[in-house]
């Protein structure tokens, strides 16, 4: 491999306050203790996810210097259970050339047990596809001299961008989709095809969206351009993931189910993939060993950006979710080893709910929470978190979770953050989405991680940030019409990582 350009060259080379950010990314209040974060500064997209001779590996879009995005690099975890994650050396890093103003979203794909990398360079305000190559020990990584490996968007076509990857191996040859988008249409998936992942051939777009379709402002509005496009097969329909952008604006993930034949996709339904928007971002998933289709999202932050600055980090990386397909839909679960880490349970009685109560024994900001209702129609259910309570009784920050049946099969699963914090400058718009509801059967589990809310609802997952400033950690249930509580478990969940970690590890 000496004529390819060491990739890590110069890591290291110069001093920095490493110290100092970690320790104050670590004493932030807000800061999760059960979910991945980067050891400090900016985390966003989840990178080459994937299991590698038995181990998980975890890369992500990564800035060490501090909480925001610039000079992006591929931070590196793995894991040998997909809940403790242990801090690799830094992937890949800007250097001149092709990456040299960032080395933005990618795969990793076994190249016939060579552990490669399709990612897009960044270079002149504009992204193209590079490949690295890994050691056996996915530790070192080198770029090939060639990069970019396609070296402009197909030809005649207007794009608003180009970039980021999925890559699989179909009847012996590489294929991959490039998210983009056409201009003054709508956001695409571009279909490529090699047979060595250096020389790529444009087949065609694999679809074009039409931005028209919806309005801007609908929480289902697929944008001009599409990040992060992600194609699997689930059950028995053909998935595209993307993330939908706007001229710098990341808006939400959304999925077409259809079917992928020949070099195209053919679309049945447009599907919100998380009620969280842009909380649960830029998703990437991968298949496992064991046959799991398992996923992973950036958490954006939803505090102002002074108050990001001075915490010392920015972004979190959801729980691992198993996806797979339920009458036509994706649903979504936490992977099953998350249980691990749950300590100190405690058993709901089984009771109907009425006024508000707040629950006995149960409080805190670290929670695991699995709870069985069932609804009769026109009934509601509503769970506070992380509740702060005045001495007359009266709330003084509280997150609602709210779901609501509306008879028949449908409900309605709702965040309200309007009284989640009394900081005037955190994002406390409404969050909502429909669930799946037959026979008013609810299974709702509630993950809270300091500023990280991950809800599942019947499968159906609103994923979200919150920053109570008053260390509330209550949890109250009531209800308005009949519901009962069948079963419920409360655990508190133990922590990840042990301090402090290195900024560069
Ligand atoms: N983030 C990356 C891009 C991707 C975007 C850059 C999505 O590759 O399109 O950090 O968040």
């Amino acid at each position: 491999m000496t004529d390819l350009i060491q990739a890590n060259a110069g890591r290291n080379a110069s001093p920095q306050p490493q110290d100092e950010l970690v320790a104050l990314a670590e004493a932030d209040r807000h800061r999760p203790r059960f979910h991945f974060v980067s050891p400090a500064g900016w985390l966003n997209d989840p990178n080459g996810v994937a299991q590698w001779n038995g181990t998980y590996h975890l890369f992500y879009q990564y800035n060490p210097e501090g909480p925001f995005h610039g000079n992006i690099m591929w931070g590196h975890a793995s894991s040998t259970n997909l809940v403790d994650w242990h801090d690799e050396p830094v992937a890949l890093e800007p250097s001149a050339g092709p990456d040299a103003e960032g080395c933005w979203s990618g795969v990793l794909v076994d190249d016939d047990g060579v552990p490669t990398l399709i990612y897009s360079g960044r270079h002149d305000g504009v992204e193209l596809p590079c490949v690295a190559v890994g050691s056996p020990n996915l530790r070192t990584w080198s770029k090939l001299p060639e990069n970019p490996v396609i070296s402009a968007p197909p030809p005649g076509v207007d794009v608003p961008a180009f970039r980021d990857h999925c890559v699989w191996k179909q009847d012996g040859k590489w294929r991959q989709v490039i998210g983009s988008g056409v201009s003054g249409q709508g956001g695409a998936a571009f279909l490529y095809e090699s047979a060595d992942l250096r020389n790529w051939t444009y087949l065609g777009p694999l679809l074009v969206g039409n931005a028209a379709a919806q309005e801007p402002e609908a929480s289902d509005w697929q944008g001009t351009m599409w990040e992060c496009v992600d194609l699997f097969r689930s059950g028995t329909r053909d998935i595209l993931v993307f993330s939908a952008w706007h001229e710098g604006d990341t808006r939400h993930p959304l999925y077409w189910t259809g079917t992928y034949t020949g070099d195209t996709f053919s679309p049945y339904s447009l599907l919100r993939l998380d009620y969280g928007g842009r909380f649960f971002y830029a998703p990437q998933s991968f298949e496992d060993q064991a046959g799991r289709r398992i996923m992973f999202g950036w958490l954006q932050e939803g505090r102002g950006e002074s108050a990001v600055r001075a915490a010392g980090w920015s972004g979190v990386m959801s729980l691992p979710r198993i996806t797979e397909e339920v009458q036509g839909e994706l649903s979504f679960a936490p992977v099953a080893e998350i249980a691990s880490l749950r300590r100190d349970h405690r058993s709901l009685t089984p009771r109907s709910l009425g006024t508000t109560e707040i629950l006995d024994g149960v409080a805190g900001n670290q929670l695991d929470l699995e709870l069985d209702l069932e609804l009769e129609p026109g009934a509601g259910f509503r769970l506070g978190l992380l509740a702060a309570v005045n001495s007359d009784g009266s709330t003084a920050e509280e997150t609602v979770v709210e779901v609501g049946y509306d008879g028949d099969e449908a409900g309605t699963l709702r965040l309200d953050r309007s009284t989640s914090s009394l900081d005037p400058d955190v994002d406390a718009e409404d969050k909502s989405g429909p669930v799946p509801l037959a026979g008013g059967k609810l299974h709702l589990r509630v993950l809270v991680d300091h500023s990280a809310l991950e809800i599942f609802a019947n499968g159906k997952p609103l994923t979200a940030r919150v920053y109570p400033s008053l260390d509330g950690d209550a949890i109250r249930l009531s209800a308005t019409g009949t519901v009962r509580l069948r079963k419920g478990d409360a655990w508190r969940m133990a922590g990840i990582f042990s301090n402090p970690r290195k900024l560069r590890p």
